[in-house]
């Protein structure tokens, strides 16, 4: 029999990258996406050009996370044996902006799937897409299983309302439900603002002449970037290890937003030189023009400065590390972008 499982976000980066590797490991998979005006499939259209892909093997339904009916409806119809909850709303910037509807979607979302799995089947296997974010402003270095959280805007709040509701459904009903806590992870597949891809973007463009300047925030927030590809495998692990539990997923190695600009600009061969500070930082190329400048309206009303995690425990238990280092990452996001067609 093959296994089934149910994808909720299944349109975003890991939605794409989890789909691929499920239908190789040949799941069924159900995803669901949200109605929106504008097509949103993008970033899994070209799954079904994928010679392991039938048609009937890959379902996809709609539902949104903010509606219990749908995803009650969506649990009963498709039988699923794993649920991968990866729906959010993702942008830690936006969800200041937006912050009851972040809320409503990215923790509320997760009660209302877990309380549909006890009364439709408690068997039912359950990932939660729990975020580096709820280490906020860190306690302590570098951020494992044990560390403890301080949130800094409504996304990271809203993770770490799911983070704890998934453990109490786990203990109070018995079902297998399991937190990744994951790092930054990124790749060409990233939503575009943010800052890698926003990066990497602009600077292919002003590469090839198509744009002139890069604003950005604060550049010397700290991140440890893996790869989108990478996580999704440690996501599926997580749910095939014997119990049920909470795991960090990074690379225990961490990088600037400054000098991921840098080691961009090293890959395109463009001479950045960086002059002036604070608001007035800016970077020129070949000493004449400025091509990055900082905007405040980048700064978030309370940054998470530094992230740096430890893996070990998945690296043990999961025989999970990452495979794709920094440079790799950077190599894949820009010759992407080089390949784009661009209509401006
Ligand atoms: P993403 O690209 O922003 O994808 C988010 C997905 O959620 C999209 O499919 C989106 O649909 C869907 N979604 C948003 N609101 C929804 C709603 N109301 N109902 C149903 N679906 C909705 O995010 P990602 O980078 O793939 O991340 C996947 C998950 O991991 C998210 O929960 C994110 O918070 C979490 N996470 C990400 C990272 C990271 O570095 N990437 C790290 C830790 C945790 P549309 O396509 O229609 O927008
Ligand atoms: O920002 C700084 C910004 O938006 C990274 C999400 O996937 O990872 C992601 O959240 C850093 C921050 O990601 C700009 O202030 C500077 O310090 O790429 P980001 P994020 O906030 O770390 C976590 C793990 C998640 O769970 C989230 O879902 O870069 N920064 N200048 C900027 N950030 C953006 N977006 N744009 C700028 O212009």
């Amino acid at each position: 029999m093959k296994k089934v499982a149910l994808i909720f976000g299944v349109t975003g980066q890991d939605g794409s990258y989890l789909t691929k590797l499920l239908l190789k490991k040949k799941y069924i998979v159900h995803g669901v996406k949200r109605r929106s005006s504008s097509i949103n499939t993008s970033r899994i259209d070209d799954i079904y050009q994928e010679p392991f892909v039938k048609k009937k093997n890959f379902i996809l339904h709609y539902g949104d996370i903010t509606d219990g009916i749908s995803i009650f409806n969506l649990i009963k119809k498709t039988k699923p044996d794993e649920i991968y909850n990866l729906a959010a709303q993702s942008h830690v910037a936006v969800s200041f902006k937006i912050p009851e509807y972040t809320t409503n979607a990215d923790a509320v979302g997760t009660l209302r799937i877990l309380d549909s799995i006890i009364k439709l089947n408690p068997k039912i296997k359950f990932y939660q897409a729990g975020s580096s974010e709820m280490y906020g402003k860190v306690q302590s270095f570098p951020q494992n299983e044990k560390t403890p959280f301080y949130p800094r805007s409504p996304y990271g709040v809203s993770k770490l309302y799911s983070h704890w509701i998934t453990i109490n459904y786990r203990e109070s009903y018995k079902i297998f439900a399991c937190n990744g806590i994951l790092f930054n992870h990124e790749s060409p597949l990233r939503g575009e603002t943010f800052v890698t891809k926003k990066i990497v973007k602009a600077m292919c463009k002003i590469k090839n002449g198509r744009q002139k300047k890069l604003y950005l925030g604060n550049l010397y927030a700290k991140r440890d970037w893996g790869h989108a590809e990478d996580y999704v495998e440690a996501m599926w692990r997580i749910l095939q290890y014997k119990n049920p539990e909470d795991w960090v997923i990074c690379t225990g190695k961490q990088y600037s937003v400054k000098q991921f600009v840098n080691l961009v600009a090293k890959y395109l061969r463009l001479k950045l030189i960086w002059k002036g500070k604070g608001l007035y930082e800016k970077a020129y190329l070949e000493k004449k023009v400025p091509i990055i400048e900082i905007k405040k309206e980048y700064f978030r009303p309370a940054e998470v400065d530094t992230l740096k995690g430890d893996a070990s425990k998945a690296r043990k238990f999961l025989k999970w590390k990452p495979s794709k280092n920094i440079n790799y990452l950077i190599k894949d996001m820009v010759e992407y972008e080089l390949n784009q067609t661009y209509e401006d």
